[in-house]
């Protein structure tokens, strides 16, 4: 089983094997496996230092390796992983390759299956040499990786997010999976992401809405944000998209708990991260969220530019699932 928490200040002693470390902060050196476990850097706060840590812990011995840019550690049965491609203003032939590497490792380590995906971009709103903004080039080049690696990948894409950040080029991280067992959920008030028009880019993103993870009992919620259908909405109201964003969740959730046979509810979450465009929101984002969330669910807001310019926030979280008894509750 793997577990993952968000820590502010030192990691607490007692958290089994690490399988990897996130460090939220104001830098994004490359990821490294100094500490004997990937360590990923993200630069998404602007006071200096480490804001909150977000540990990935295995209950399995762990081992760790590098191969060419991928530093990855793994237990038996799953597979954390990072990368990071030097700042540029043309990703699309960096990501596609390092989308293909990605795959062919976790394919070559038999983990094949892709649990969770973060994508870390910076300046993801801005046009790039071309005049195409950075987000839809990333895209193009994630697609086309997800292409080369075949059908048996692609048919099955898991949760993601993919958002801005103050620096470090793309940062992705990645969990994997041995088993097949993950399963991967749509919102029925939502156009598949991979299915966008092309009105939104030359390739549409390349994500699941949630995936859920039965034997550890988690369900990884992807970025969710203002989007009926594939379109936008209450564009330029922060408590609009802070509504229907919270109404895409709940949404979402119930078709995980029926289409699962497990119950996942608003009140499930085990941690929420946050993001809004502009710092000021954040206040009334983390309000509103411990609202929804309860009083002692980890709540982190990062100031960050979100996917689509017109968007103010975007909300991810790992929740629990609960199964009846015959699938091991006690
Ligand atoms: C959306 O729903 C908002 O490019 O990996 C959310 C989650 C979004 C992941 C990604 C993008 C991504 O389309 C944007």
């Amino acid at each position: 089983m793997i577990d993952v928490v968000l820590s502010v200040g030192d990691p607490p002693a007692d958290h089994g094997h690490i399988m990897g470390v996130v460090e939220f902060g104001s830098r994004a050196p490359a990821p490294h496996l100094d500490a004997g476990y990937p360590t990923v850097a993200v630069a998404t706060c602007d006071p200096p230092g480490i804001h909150v840590r977000e540990i990935w812990t295995s209950t399995s011995e762990v081992s760790a390796g590098r191969r060419d840019d991928i530093v990855y550690s793994s237990d038996g049965t799953h597979l954390f992983g990072a990368l990071r491609l030097p700042r540029s203003d043309r990703y699309r032939d960096a990501t596609r390759s390092a989308y293909r590497q990605l795959l062919t490792l976790i394919s070559d380590l038999d983990y094949p299956h892709l649990v969770r995906m973060w994508n870390y971009i910076a300046d993801i709103n801005r046009p790039n040499h071309r005049g195409l903004e950075i987000y839809r080039d990333f895209c193009q080049g994630r697609a086309e990786g997800f292409d080369d690696a075949g059908t048996a990948i692609s048919a099955r894409l898991p949760a993601a997010t993919g958002v801005g950040a103050h620096d470090g080029g793309v940062v992705v991280y990645f969990l994997a999976e041995r088993t097949g067992a993950a399963l991967h959920f749509e919102n029925p008030r939502q156009v598949p992401a991979h299915q966008y028009p092309r009105t939104y880019g030359p390739r549409s993103p390349s994500f699941a809405r949630a995936t859920l993870l039965p034997a550890s009992k988690r369900l990884f919620l992807s970025g969710t944000a203002s989007i009926i259908g594939h379109r936008s909405v209450s564009l330029g109201h922060l408590e609009g998209q802070c509504y229907t964003t919270l109404e895409n969740i709940r949404i979402l959730l119930k078709e995980v708990s029926e289409k699962s046979g497990g119950t996942v509810d608003l009140d499930s979450f085990r941690l929420v991260k946050g993001y809004v465009r502009h710092g000021p929101d954040a206040s009334y984002l983390h309000q509103r969220l411990r609202e929804v969330v309860g009083p002692r669910v980890p709540i982190e807001i990062f100031t960050v530019d979100i996917c689509r310019s017109e968007l103010l926030l975007e909300i991810e979280g790992v929740l629990d699932m609960r199964f009846p008894d015959h699938h091991g509750d006690a």
